[in-house]
């Protein structure tokens, strides 16, 4: 048992405190017991200097001079700390690109099979017809679905093995592209380069860690310009361009008289039809049958971020929540489908009634029950998911029941079709207060939870600092959740804003913190960026922006910091990066690269410091803007 006060130090979020109180009660082991138990944490895998690629390792290259200097191989630790870097930015890349790949592969059956192909459809045509034209796609003469159908097969092709470039780069501003074609990073294939990297990581492919490096920065480019980009150009053509909605969240939003769903994981195309599937009247009727109100759907992490941005269906969390939604004793099935889940949920869930389900060949987890997911039968599918849930809920534990709190209202669904709808028609205004200095600049606060920070504390107290140095926050994934929870996502948290950013923002009536999606929505950031550099005749890395990633933990966010520093947005993170076995590497991520590539990275776990960080980068961008 955790002793008195120990809590406390390891949420900021209120409500994750008290149903990790009955968690503990139920005999629940969460990640923060797991953390603890693996302590002390290896300081050569901390540092980046363990290798385990080949049979004659596992080797260590010691930074201190205590050890040997050298793997079997003659790796020494530049090498071997780049190495392991390439291989988590490829990862990450890999994980956001092969989702943006089955999302390309779905909406190519709805472009051949119309609505008939599980329910899967075209909601915004009008992107549609853009995305068409930036792949040069001739719609002339063509039909909706062959336009999209034409488009597919373009987009499918950037998943290949073809050296042909990625469209969507096109969006980058031209001083951008050329500085990237200076250094040989332009992106020229998804899985090509991804290849690549894994190919560069085998033992014996070269010994020079910048070489090592530049790649992974081709490999993140390609990330947040091709992989990540699709996937949420195609989620919204195929649901529909987010629109500013309201909704609410934090575990409060599971409710005790309904029979409560939680979609959890990263790709929304099967629980968009668990939401659909839970507005049968036939389902709802069984519900009633078996003692609910009704059926209610709630996100978590990034399946939900998708869902509460495109349809304003409540969320229960982030990463460090999807334990303590089961603690709530009031969840009867966790849907999961991949990148992000515990592989400990099963054996979590058994201290409840709630019946975890997988969705996922690639994402099994042993002991939960598998539904696979294919897109002709999403439908019928989505709507057994629903009725086992329906099922299991005579089987609640009532006096395991606990909801912690009430819900927080939020304002959430900032595309930039909907931030440039919401300053009357184009980004004008947004520029025009930058440049009078009512708003100093823009910070990028992304990536997730780690339980070595306290749970959400980084993400909130760098954006309330920010916020009283009038800079702009927009937010991703788990970092726009602790907002959510923090009720920052709400016009009345203007107040937290510095005496220029209150009154644009209570003029718009807009939150200080704009949601913009899920993590592989962070390339609706870099869209932002570009269309403001454009704005402003010049590259993303002269703009008044910055990145940060307070509590990051996942290869994703990995390939995500490359890419923001590689389009010229510097980057700060909150958990050190394993790279300090290597001087040659922390001195190119922290400086090397700024002459590269106009940005770079900096480590600063405080939220106050780093705050201090990125307001003197904002104000020297702008001094150099002459703005
Ligand atoms: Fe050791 Fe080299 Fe093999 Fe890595 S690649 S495990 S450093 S021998
Ligand atoms: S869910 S990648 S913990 S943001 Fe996207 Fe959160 Fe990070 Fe997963």
């Amino acid at each position: 048992m955790k002793e008195d006060g120990e809590i406390s130090g390891l949420s900021e979020d209120g409500l994750a405190r008290r149903a990790l109180e009955d968690a503990e009660k139920a005999g629940m082991e969460t990640a923060w017991d797991r953390l603890q138990a693996q302590q002390p944490q290896c300081g050569f895998g901390e540092t980046g200097v363990c290798c385990n690629r080949c049979a004659m390792g596992p080797c260590q290259a010691d930074p201190f001079e205590e050890g040997p200097e050298r793997g079997v191989c003659g790796a020494d630790a530049d090498l071997i700390v780049a190495r392991n870097m390439l291989a988590d930015i490829a990862a990450g890349a890999a994980a956001h690109s092969d989702h943006g790949r089955e999302v390309a592969e779905i909406f190519q059956k709805a472009a051949e099979n119309g609505q008939e192909s599980g329910g899967y459809g075209i909601t915004d045509e009008n992107k549609l017809e853009k995305v068409a034209e930036l792949f040069d796609v001739d719609g002339e003469d063509a039909s909706r679905e062959e336009l999209a159908g034409e488009l597919a097969r373009r987009i499918l092709t950037e998943f290949g093995t073809h050296r042909s470039g990625l469209a969507l780069i096109d969006r980058a501003p031209a001083e951008t592209r050329e500085i990237w074609s200076e250094l040989g990073i332009t992106p020229d294939s998804i899985g090509g380069d991804l290849v690549e990297a894994m190919h560069r990581t085998h033992m014996g492919v070269g010994a020079d860690p910048v070489n090592m490096l530049l790649h992974g920065l081709k490999v993140a480019l390609g990330d947040g310009w091709g992989g990540s980009m699709i996937a949420t150009e195609l989620g919204d053509i195929m649901f529909g361009t987010p629109e500013i909605n309201q909704s609410s969240m934090n575990l409060g939003v599971i409710d005790e008289n309904m029979v409560n769903i939680v979609v959890h994981g990263h790709n929304s195309v099967l629980s968009e039809m668990i939401v659909q599937a839970a507005e049968n009247d036939r389902l709802n009727s069984l519900a009633e049958e078996k003692g609910a109100e009704g059926i209610k759907v709630v996100g978590l992490c990034c399946t939900g971020n998708e869902i509460l941005m495109r349809r304003g269906i409540p969320l229960a969390g982030n990463m460090l929540n999807q334990e303590l939604v089961l603690a709530t004793g009031a969840v009867e099935a966790a849907v999961i489908d991949y990148q992000c889940i515990f592989p400990s949920l099963v054996e979590s869930a058994s201290c409840y009634h709630t019946e975890i389900i997988t969705t996922s060949h690639k994402s099994k987890i042993p002991g939960a029950v598998h539904l696979e997911f294919d897109p002709e039968t999403a439908e019928s599918t989505a709507r057994e998911i629903v009725k086992r849930a329906v099922k299991r809920f005579p089987e609640r534990n009532s006096g395991r029941v606990n909801i912690p709190g009430e819900p927080k209202s939020v304002t959430a669904g900032f595309s930039v079709q909907s931030i440039t709808e919401a300053l009357g028609g184009s980004l004008t205004p947004l520029i025009e207060a930058i440049t009078a200095g009512d708003i100093k600049g823009a910070a990028g606060i992304v990536g997730c939870n780690n339980p070595k920070i306290k749970q959400d504390k980084g993400h909130i107290e760098l954006a309330k600092n920010l916020l009283k140095e009038d800079i702009l926050l927009v937010e991703t994934g788990c970092a726009a959740v602790a907002s959510g929870k923090e009720g920052m996502l709400q016009p009345e948290a203007s107040e937290l804003a510095g005496e220029g950013l209150r009154p644009v923002l209570e003029s718009l009536n807009m939150p200080p913190v704009l949601h913009m999606g899920a993590c592989v929505d962070c390339s609706r950031i870099l869209k932002l960026a570009a269309a403001m550099a454009r704005e402003l005749e010049v590259g993303i890395q002269q703009l008044p922006l910055a990145g940060a990633a307070p509590e990051w933990y996942a290869q994703k966010a990995v390939a995500i910091g490359s890419y923001f520093v590689a389009s010229g947005v510097y980057t700060v993170l909150g958990v050190p990066p394993k790279i300090f076995g290597s001087s040659e590497v922390v001195n190119l991520l922290s400086s090397g690269l700024e002459e590269a590539v106009g940005a770079k990275f900096a480590v600063e776990p405080e939220p106050e410091a780093a705050a201090e960080l990125i307001v003197d980068h904002i104000e020297s961008q702008r001094e150099e803007l002459g703005i």
